[in-house]
Order: C-alpha cells, then sequence, then structure tokens
C-alpha cells in the first residue's frame, strides 16, 4: 500500500479538555484532515471547563460531551466507551504531541497488524517541553514502573496512544483509574495483555506546552507512585483511592 492510499478506516481522536481555550484549536487542526482515512472524527470530553474550550471545539468541527465527573482517566474511560471509531488516538489538548504524526502511526497499526501503540516522549523531547521538575518525576515513574513489572516500556506517562477500539472489550485490558495514573495503567495493561510483539513504543517529537496547566506535580506524581505500587500487589481494582470503580 502506498503513503497517498486512503486507510479503509474510522479514527475517533479523543481529546480531554479543561480550560484549553489557547490550544484546543490548534490540536485538532495538526492533525492531517486531508482523506488519509475513510472517516475522521474529533470527540473532547469535556471537564466542565470555565472557558471558551468547548464552543471552540465545535467551532472547528469536534463532537463535545460534558463529563463533569473529575479526572483525566476518567475523561478518557468515558471517551473509550463513548468512540465512535474503530481505531482511536490519544492526545493532550496542548499542542505538546505531534498531530502530524498520527496518519503514520495509524498506518502502522493497521499495516503490521499491532494491537496498541504508545508514543515515547523522552527521547525526542524539544527544548522546553518539559521542566527539570517534570522530567525528574518522569524519569523516576518510568524506573520504578520498569522495575516493578519489568515490562520494558520507556516513557509510562505520554499521553499519545493509538489502538483498535475492540482492545476495550478485553476486561484486562480496560482501565480502572480515574486519575493520571491512567496513563501508565493503558501501558501496563497493553503489555500484559498483548505482549512486546503487538503492543509497541514509538518515540515521537513531545513540544512545549500552549497554555496553563492544570495539574498539581507533587500530589500527582504520588498518586501515580501509590496506583504502581497497588497493581503490582493487584490491589487497584479492589482499593481505589479514587472512589468506588464504575463503568
Ligand atoms: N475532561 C478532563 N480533562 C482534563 C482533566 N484534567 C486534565 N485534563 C486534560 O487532560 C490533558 C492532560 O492534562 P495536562 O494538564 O496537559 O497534564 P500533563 O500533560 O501531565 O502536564 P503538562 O506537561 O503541563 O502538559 C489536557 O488536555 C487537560 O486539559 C479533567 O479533570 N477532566
Ligand atoms: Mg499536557
Amino acid at each position: 500500500m502506498q503513503m497517498t492510499d486512503t486507510l479503509p478506516v474510522h479514527v475517533t481522536v479523543v481529546i480531554p479538555t479543561r480550560n484549553e481555550e489557547k490550544a484546543i484549536v490548534a490540536t485538532i487542526e495538526s492533525v492531517p484532515h486531508d482523506g488519509w482515512c475513510e472517516k475522521l472524527d474529533f470527540l473532547v470530553i469535556d471537564g466542565s471547563s470555565t472557558d471558551r474550550t468547548v464552543e471552540l471545539a465545535q467551532s472547528v468541527g469536534a463532537t463535545t460531551y460534558i463529563e463533569p465527573r473529575k479526572g483525566y482517566g476518567r475523561a478518557y474511560r468515558t471517551g473509550f466507551a463513548m468512540a465512535p471509531g474503530d481505531i482511536i488516538v490519544t492526545m493532550d489538548a496542548d499542542c505538546t504531541y505531534p498531530g502530524e504524526e498520527v496518519p503514520g502511526l495509524v498506518r502502522k497499526l493497521v499495516e503490521e497488524d499491532l494491537e496498541f501503540i504508545t508514543c515515547d516522549r523522552l527521547r525526542k523531547a524539544e527544548e522546553g517541553s518539559m521542566s527539570g521538575m517534570h522530567g525528574f518525576g518522569n524519569w523516576a515513574l518510568s524506573f520504578t514502573a520498569r522495575m516493578l513489572f519489568w515490562y520494558g516500556i520507556h516513557d509510562s506517562q505520554s499521553g499519545m496512544w493509538v489502538f483498535h477500539k475492540r482492545i476495550m472489550d478485553n476486561p484486562k485490558m480496560r482501565p480502572t483509574n480515574d486519575g493520571m495514573p491512567l496513563s501508565e495503567e493503558m501501558k501496563l495493561n497493553a503489555r500484559r495483555c498483548y505482549g512486546r510483539k503487538k503492543a509497541i513504543e514509538i518515540s515521537v517529537p513531545y513540544r512545549p506546552r500552549v497554555g496553563s496547566s492544570e495539574i498539581n506535580t507533587w500530589a500527582d506524581g504520588r498518586r501515580n507512585l501509590i496506583f504502581l505500587y497497588l497493581k503490582r500487589f493487584g490491589l487497584n481494582r479492589t482499593r481505589s483511592p479514587w472512589g468506588p470503580l464504575e463503568e
């Protein structure tokens, strides 16, 4: 198949947002819209933004859904269930991830018969994309995850994944966490369910953020670390510090 052929797939880009009016339009427009796949749509799961995020997302054709329950993980769990496409792509609404790489990543998933791709940000991070503290936190969490699970993923915190929606039918793949730890949970579940040949990691550029972040580096870092230990001992489904587990 040539790079110019239209891929016979329906792709939904799921984007969680909370007050991202400065970057949501550029994030959506960064993904090529030139007919590289049969159908492409954008599903924005908004955590009750108080700015113009929703209106702006709709203005460039995205479907929006307000998820009042807090959390990055909650937004994705809702978005995965709602996404109409057979292939799901994720990214933050802050211009940090390379939207222009989406067609190539989807093509790779389809043509190489993969189940899941996670994008490593650490090897190709551009200058200014990660503060020293963020970089250290990412490295420390990724290192801890590798030591606990021996699963070989370099960047446990990346939020850009490309996968077949059908993998969410697998209860061992479906994530349980409503917060930032959903990111590491996705990779751990994917490697456990599909192994190193079908669940792969690819390095992509990572860019400076547009707009300000609402995450709390220390609190989220601690939650991510606790989650790794709970999961290691199989307690994340029964003892969730983020409240009851719902579908
Ligand atoms: N729906 C929803 N989206 C959220 C929530 N918290 C964060 N987000 C979105 O999730 C994405 C990831 O959050 P970021 O603030 O970028 O977190 P991060 O990438 O770890 O931090 P930065 O490096 O500063 O970008 C962004 O698009 C946020 O707008 C939430 O509670 N609900
Ligand atoms: Mg971000």
